[in-house]
């Protein structure tokens, strides 16, 4: 846990939030902003700064943010319709909250590709 991070502040349970799922690896909660009808963040419970803090142990951990991602999708009612999963790395990738996490989006059609 980093102590100045608000993510692992919500996964201890010292800020509240709207969880939807918690295990021994990860939490996922809804976002604050949401950007879409379903909006959910699905975060490692260790604290990984980004993606460039990733290391080969970490594999696993990453495939499960997104075997996790498929499973909520199911329980929003969106795997048939369609979602979208995101992640945003620095500056230029408008990353904002520097403890790495997944974002599932959905609930409507997006609209943008990309960029
Ligand atoms: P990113 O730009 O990829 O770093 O996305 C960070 C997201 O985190 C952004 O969509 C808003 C969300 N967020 C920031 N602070 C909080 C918070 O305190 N609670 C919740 N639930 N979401 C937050």
């Amino acid at each position: 846990m980093s102590n100045d991070c608000i993510f692992c502040k919500i996964i201890a349970g010292e800020i509240p939030s709207t969880q939807v799922y918690q295990d021994e690896q990860v939490t996922a909660f809804r976002d604050i902003n949401p950007a879409a009808p379903t909006h959910i963040l699905i975060v490692p419970n260790k604290h990984i700064a980004s993606v460039n803090d990733l290391v080969p142990k970490d594999e696993i951990l990453v495939g499960h943010l997104f075997t996790v991602a498929r499973k909520i999708a199911t329980q929003e009612g969106i795997a048939t319709s369609g979602y979208r999963l995101i992640i945003n790395h620095g500056p230029d990738g408008g990353q904002e909250v520097y403890h790495l996490h997944l974002h599932l989006l959905g609930g409507q059609k997006m609209r943008h590709k990309m960029g």
